[in-house]
């Protein structure tokens, strides 16, 4: 029963004709469905080769077919290995070369150039994925038996493996078992009180935490149903509000819905919760969708190695500013960042966290991995507090990180990258206030010429090497970077110089 896929399945409804999802083209993907197209994925995968333990890499588009593949990873006990489909040849061949797939799955468009990444990869099998159902999965799956009995797995056997950047160096593969996502899941559905009478309106990507776990995990594990959109936008989620009952986005989905006049009180009067996470949502836009919906969306706060740590109650204050309690069953403490101390109620300090939740390394990363455990807890990079009622407020990053639209953007990685190109002798990137998106990427640039300031030239280079969403939005060239006495780049002067790059 430790195998995900029957913790979820045992939660179905009985009604196996119960809908599961609802397609934009109007079909609407049953239980039953769930049942049997997962089952023939999963022995689809058998005979390819694919074995208990294997991880089966895929960047494809968002589909019901993807998220019904995973169900069939699961099931066949592959490691599913979801990949951002912005995501560049080069990058795509790091994490093939370091997690090293029995199969790499892509969107038939792609199949060409994914056939080159892999081979060059040494990955023997490539198929492909189709929202139109036309993949070689896919059309696979239509001639596979529709039943297939679920491999048993431990608890602390691997479900998944997402790639997280880090501060330094290389992306890291955090594993999450099977344990991990079915305690996350179940904590959010009684925290979150779902139920087979809900319908999640689904608009964010499949192959991260957010999408895939937390909303799709607590979907199924509630016998309930969601509107599944190919990604967010105000038309297509305005129309779609009045059949849902929940929706769960990052901040800039609420920023942008109150940016539309079509949003109002009466679209969203039978809602029952909002839900944000990903990256701050500001206690500004907390307050101006109160007052234009009457629903105070509830803040959690998560990351890709835990799940979900925290979450504002369903019941009780829902607190502006803050990501709420520690759910149940998971434990966090604030600690002072350079002596390990534990930091008194209402000061700032290093967040950790411990639990059910927290994933159980990096692959093939064990020093890393022991790196950022301490004492057992999970260093999350980072700084926040709890107040006395014991409401996390996270206040700062101890990590250079920059959270754009909800996706990560690590400097180090866009300062290498700008680095090796011919025209550049050093670079600092930042992040700074952006209306829509939280934060935009700024690159500050010192040219080996001086006098040089090609920004289409540098930008150009850069989208050869980095996903379009870690590509810096301005250039800003300069003589000299600021730096202390140690050598090292004083990023807070850079940010308060640019501050006003994409706000008036
Ligand atoms: C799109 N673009 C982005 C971007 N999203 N650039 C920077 N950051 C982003 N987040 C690019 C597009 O390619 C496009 O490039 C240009 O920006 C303008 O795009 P847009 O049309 O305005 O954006 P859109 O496609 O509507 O996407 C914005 C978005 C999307 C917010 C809807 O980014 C999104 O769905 N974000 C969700 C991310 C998420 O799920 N995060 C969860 C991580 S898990 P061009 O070339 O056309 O100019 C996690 C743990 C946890 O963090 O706690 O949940
Ligand atoms: P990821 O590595 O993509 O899983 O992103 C995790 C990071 O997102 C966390 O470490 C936080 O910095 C940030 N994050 C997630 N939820 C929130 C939130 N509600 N408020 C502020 N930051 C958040």
């Amino acid at each position: 029963m430790s195998n995900l896929y029957n913790r979820l399945s045992a939660c179905f409804p009985a009604d196996a004709t119960r809908p599961f999802a609802y397609l934009p083209d109007g079909t609407v993907v049953s239980y039953a469905d769930v049942e049997e197209r997962s089952a023939a994925y999963a022995n689809v995968l058998r005979d390819l080769g694919v074995g208990i333990g294997d991880r089966v890499a895929i960047q494809a588009e968002k589909s019901v077919d993807m998220l019904l593949f995973y169900l069939g990873c699961l099931r066949a006990g592959a490691i599913f290995l979801p990949l951002n489909t912005a995501y560049t040849a080069g990058e795509i061949d790091y994490f093939l070369r370091d997690a090293e797939p029995a199969l790499f799955v892509c969107s038939a468009p792609q199949l060409d150039a994914s056939l080159r990444t892999a081979g060059a990869a040494n990955v023997a099998r490539v198929e492909t994925l189709d929202d139109g159902g036309e993949g070689s999965l896919t059309v696979a799956a239509r001639r596979a038996s529709a039943r297939f009995d679920t491999v048993a797995r431990a608890g602390q056997d691997l479900a998944a493996i997402l790639y997280t950047s880090g501060t330094t160096g290389r992306s890291k593969g955090a594993m999450l078992t099977h344990d991990n996502l079915a305690s996350n899941c179940f904590t959010l559905k009684d925290a979150w009180r779902f139920s087979a009478d809900d319908v999640l309106l689904h608009a964010l990507p499949i192959f991260h935490t957010h999408g895939l776990f937390v909303a799709t995990n607590v979907t199924l594990a509630s016998g309930a149903a969601m509107i599944l959109l190919p990604r967010f936008s105000n038309d297509a989620v305005v129309d779609a509000l009045p059949r849902a009952t929940v929706m769960m986005g990052v901040p800039t989905f609420y920023i942008r819905l109150l940016d539309d006049p079509r949003f109002n009180r009466d679209l969203v009067a039978h809602m029952r919760l909002f839900v944000s996470g990903s990256a701050p949502l500001s206690a500004d836009i907390h307050r101006s969708f109160r007052e234009r919906s009457g629903h105070a969306i509830l803040e959690r706060y998560g990351m890709t190695e835990t799940n979900m740590n925290t979450s504002n109650p369903y019941d009780g204050d829902r607190i502006a500013g803050t990501v709420g309690l520690p759910l149940p069953g998971v434990s966090v403490r604030v600690v002072d960042a350079e002596t390990g101390a534990p930091m008194p109620a209402g000061e700032v300090g290093m967040i950790e966290i411990a639990g059910p939740n927290v994933f159980s390394g990096y692959w093939r990363m064990p020093e890393k991995t022991a790196a950022e455990f301490h004492d057992g807890y999970f260093v999350s990079g980072d700084l926040g507090m709890i107040d006395a009622r014991g409401y996390v407020s996270i206040v700062g990053r101890g990590k250079d990180l920059i959270i754009c639209g909800g996706y990560n953007v690590y400097p180090a990685e866009v300062e290498t990258a700008l680095d090796e190109l011919p025209e550049v002798l050093e670079s600092a990137v930042i992040g700074v206030p952006h209306p829509d998106m939280g934060e935009g990427v700024v690159a500050v640039v010192v040219p080996k010429e001086a006098g040089f300031s090609d920004e289409d030239r540098l930008l150009r280079a850069l989208s050869e090497r980095l996903a379009r969403f870690k590509q810096p939005r301005r250039i800003v060239f300069v003589p000299a970077l600021p730096k202390n006495g140690m050598g090292k780049v004083q990023k807070t002067i850079l940010r308060d110089e640019h501050a006003k790059s994409f706000v008036a």
